[in-house]
């Protein structure tokens, strides 16, 4: 099996220097306008099947450090995870940057404990396993939100059982507040003062304090109300700063013991808090019935993707960062279902699981899927090798990803230009110019050096 193929996601997703109009049509209507700059529901004039976006548009002047600023858009194109927003390309143009993500239609959470005042436990369940997943997920990544709240947790469609999203990653911290000086930030919207711990009160903090803003979620989800309360901004600090959590409230008094524990040891002081592998482990989210989906994985499928051409295997890594939800909602839940402990990264453990029978040499077959060499396989990976013949075959599909590849746009892609989308990283500069030629020769049938579209389609279809 080829083991030299070596594959980071975020390489596919590209920031683009093109204006941003001749890829997508930005809706009129504002979706948000979250902290700094307006979200807009958009449609990508190059896909057929799924082309509705969401693209924020934030102005380069509110953007205080600008390298600061692409390192935290660097972050968001690392993630890869069911429960977070998934960023598609960015674009740059004199005025603004614009951020390409996936379209959630489902709403707030904050909307529905607004209009629901608070949820049965079960529900809760629901809703929290998740936010601790995605905050999990990104803590094993040494990545900490800081600004969690029911608002930047969207659903992603309005059906029963929807995806819940964290959007807003990170990006808070490199902004100058129009008239304000930092720290501000985090009380600067309304609301987002309950969900603050102390330490982050005082200035000195690390991923601990999501666990805290989480627990202060878990509080309202379950009473509807929040722990710490008050007139006003300064005395719902105070109120923190006390650091004394009442649940001797009536609206408590039907809620488990077990839930009752979890939020003692979430809301509690820095040194005595759970990290998020240990809420995931608290008893009150174990007997949530996973309900296993009877879904196994496809081994012909897992056979056929180890068997590709080494450039085939980067194309398809490419397809998969472009996917919508909508299209591979089978895939993703089958994904969920295997990852026991949450965390957004298949083990060989869990991997193994995912089979009806005993196989032989799983072992190889895990360490093909996993092209970034990372001991478990990430989201974007699963997808890249488990996703239908038939669907990645389609057109629009196809001519993006070549599009993807072929930079200069003259309908070939060369050596160089595979290098280029590729061979920016330590990996890979250190690799000689043999293998990009090695590479080419996968689709070059008329060995004439370079890949055309139709050489392209036909490598694609193993004709
Ligand atoms: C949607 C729908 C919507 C808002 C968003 C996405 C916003 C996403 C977002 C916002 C950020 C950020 C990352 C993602 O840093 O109503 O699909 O400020």
């Amino acid at each position: 099996m080829n083991q030299d193929i070596y594959i980071k996601k975020q390489w596919f997703i590209k920031s683009r220097e093109g204006k941003v109009e001749d890829y997508y049509i930005l809706d009129t209507k504002e979706l948000s306008s979250g902290s700094f700059g307006k979200v807009y529901q958009a449609k990508a004039k190059l896909l057929k099947n799924d082309p509705m976006r969401a693209v924020k548009v934030i102005p380069k002047r509110l953007i205080e450090n600008k390298d600061r600023f692409l390192q935290e858009v660097e972050i968001l194109r690392n993630l890869d995870h069911p429960n977070i927003i998934k960023l598609y390309e960015t674009f740059e143009d004199v005025r603004n940057i614009y951020l390409i993500m996936e379209l959630c239609t489902g709403g707030e959470l904050f909307d529905q404990i607004v209009t629901h005042g608070q949820l049965s436990e079960k529900d809760a369940q629901q809703v929290f396993i998740q936010i601790m997943r995605a905050i999990s997920y990104c803590h094993s990544k040494g990545i900490a939100h800081r600004d969690l709240k029911p608002e930047n947790f969207l659903y992603y469609d309005d059906k029963p059982g929807s995806l819940l999203k964290v959007i807003d990653f990170g990006l808070s911290r490199v902004f100058r507040q129009s008239g304000q000086q930092e720290k501000q930030i985090m009380k600067s919207r309304t609301g987002s003062t309950y969900y603050i711990s102390p330490e982050v009160l005082d200035g000195q903090y690390d991923e601990l304090c999501d666990i805290w803003s989480a627990g202060v979620i878990l509080f309202i989800l379950l009473t509807g109300i929040p722990p710490f309360n008050g007139n006003s901004d300064g005395e719902i600090v105070k109120q923190i700063r006390t650091g004394k959590l009442n649940l001797d409230i009536k609206e408590l008094q039907v809620v488990s013991e077990s839930a009752k524990d979890l939020i003692q040891k979430m809301i509690c002081k820095h040194s005595q808090r759970l990290n998020s592998s240990q809420v995931l482990q608290h008893e009150w989210l174990q007997n949530l019935s996973q309900n296993d989906l009877k879904l196994s994985l496809n081994f012909d499928s897992l056979k056929q993707f180890t068997q590709q051409s080494k450039l085939k295997k980067i194309v398809l890594a490419q397809i998969a960062t472009q996917v919508s939800l909508n299209e591979i909602a089978e895939l993703s839940k089958l994904f969920q279902s295997l990852d026991k402990d949450g965390n957004g990264q298949l083990s060989f453990e869990e991997f193994k699981n995912g089979f009806k029978e005993k196989k032989n040499d799983l072992l190889q077959y895990f360490e093909a899927i996993d092209t970034d060499s990372s001991g478990s396989i990430d989201y974007n990976e699963f997808i890249a090798a488990m996703m239908e013949r038939t669907f990645y075959l389609k057109q629009d599909k196809l001519l993006q990803a070549f599009q993807t590849f072929d930079l200069d746009n003259d309908g070939k892609i060369t050596a160089q230009e595979l290098k280029k989308v590729l061979g920016d990283n330590d990996y890979y500069n250190k690799i000689d110019s043999k293998f990009w030629e090695s590479l080419v020769k996968d689709g070059d049938f008329d060995e004439d050096g370079k890949i055309d579209y139709l050489e392209f389609v036909e490598m694609m279809s193993d004709l």
